[in-house]
């Protein structure tokens, strides 16, 4: 199959890429390399010391595996879109290219525009080009479960029967994001989902869960390595809390840590989508998957974090810490995640083997984390409309509200 993976520099996209072309795969990928470039504007940097995309293509070439075809480009270059998907004729689009990150998107009126309109912008061209140029192949376009927010009843995939005041329809589950990020990718939902009822598109739309690993089976040796963040705005919680045992800080659940996510490995993550990609939709069908593989809540992860770290003599502690999001802390969650399993998905591996793999890892690229340490803990504060003082090198993490601050706090407060 000929597939495209738009953000094939990202985490998740690396990952994808090595793991098609193992399968036999032709696969083409496109990116700007912009996450590279904001992860450096936060004062971050991954981890896993990652090659250059020429590099990582020798590096392709020396294990014998076949060609990557890839094009820097920004999907925000409608003519480029066009162009590309006209050359590379693809069977499936897989669109990972867009802004992922939560906290980046609320760190002030210009990171919050640059988000949205970047990511619907990425997506309309998408939608726009594959309309004319390739409307028979399948759109897997990332989207995220923090588009659902955490409703007091089970969350469905994408779509739920519903009675109201005597008549009944299936409708789409309510969506309540929790940041401008998650409300980008319930926009991108809506116009997915209309592209395929006015054109005919085949497309699934990823109701993704937060992803941990630093590696997947593919990724046999260092000159393949995917990139793994780890700052408080572009690290997600369960790899946040691997590094901060590692550097010997304190993990941080925020607030009271009972907010419950569905969690995924990346190689699991790259499995679903794997599977996805080879089991399509149908032309005209908008199918949305539920991709995670257990829900936990962020103060259980902690706690397991610090049992498989206190294992190999780290100091792990865990840190009651300010809630930096406005997010429920205690609540109900019990999403559905059938249809994977019903396509063949079984996990990999328990989170132990996981965990005990990231923190062998992250042990040895430790330099690495001690070198980007202050930009570990949390400075930023949701409710505020500008936290870019807060991200000032040198800002400190206990300049930030206690945890019984209350209300919004003026900007002024910030600074
Ligand atoms: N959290 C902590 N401590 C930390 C970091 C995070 O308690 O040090 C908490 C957050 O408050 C939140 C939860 O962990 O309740 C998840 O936060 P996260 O930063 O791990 O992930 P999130 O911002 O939700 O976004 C990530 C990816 C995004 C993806 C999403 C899936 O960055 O691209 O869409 O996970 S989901 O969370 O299901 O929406």
């Amino acid at each position: 199959m000929r597939v495209l993976i738009t953000g094939v520099d990202g985490y998740s996209g690396w990952a994808l890429a090595l793991h098609l072309l193992k399968r036999g795969h032709q696969v083409s990928g496109i990116d700007n390399f912009v996450t590279r470039a904001r992860v450096a504007e936060v004062g971050g940097w991954s981890a896993t010391p990652i090659l250059t995309m020429r590099e990582r293509m020798e590096a392709l070439r020396r294990e014998g595996l076949p060609e990557l075809s890839f094009h820097e480009a920004d999907l925000q270059d409608f003519a480029s879109v066009h162009r590309i998907l006209r050359e590379e004729a693809p069977d499936a689009v897989v669109h990972l290219g867009e802004q992922r990150s939560a906290p980046y998107s609320m760190i002030d009126v210009h990171h919050a525009v640059t988000t949205q309109v970047e990511n619907l912008t990425s997506t309309l061209h998408l939608l726009y080009a594959l309309r004319e140029v390739a409307p028979r192949a399948h759109l897997v376009k990332m989207g995220t479960m923090g588009e659902y927010g955490t409703p007091n009843v089970d969350i469905p995939e994408g779509f739920f029967e519903i009675e109201y005041r005597g008549r009944k329809d299936r409708l789409p589950f309510p969506r309540q994001a929790g940041s401008w990020y998650h409300w980008s990718k319930v926009f991108d939902s809506g116009d997915v989902m209309f592209a395929s009822k006015i054109w005919g598109l085949a497309a699934t739309d990823v109701m993704q869960g937060v992803i941990y690993g630093t590696r997947t089976p593919d990724i046999d040796q260092d000159a393949l390595l995917t990139r793994f963040d780890f700052d408080e705005v572009w690290g997600t919680a369960l790899n946040r809390f691997c590094v901060q045992a590692v550097l010997g800080l304190p993990l941080t659940p925020y607030g009271k840590g009972g907010q419950k996510r569905g969690f995924i490995a990346l190689e699991d993550s790259v499995q679903s989508l794997t599977l996805a990609l080879e089991h399509p939709a149908d032309p005209g069908e908008y199918r949305v998957l539920n991709q995670f593989d257990e829900a936990y809540s962020v103060g259980e992860l902690a706690r397991l974090v610090v049992s498989e770290a206190k294992k190999r003599g780290l100091e792990a502690t865990i840190q009651p810490t300010y809630n930096p999001r406005v997010e429920a802390e205690e609540h109900y969650y019990h999403p559905l995640h059938d249809k994977l399993r019903k396509l063949g998905y079984r996990s990999s591996r328990t989170l132990q083997q996981s965990l005990a793999g990231m923190l062998d890892d992250l042990e040895r690229f430790k330099a690495r984390l001690e070198a980007r340490r202050e930009v570990v803990m949390p400075r930023m504060d949701f409710r505020l409309p500008d936290n870019r003082a807060r991200l000032e090198p040198g800002t400190r993490s206990d300049a930030a509200p206690g945890p019984g601050a209350k209300g919004p706090r003026p900007a002024r407060a910030a600074r």
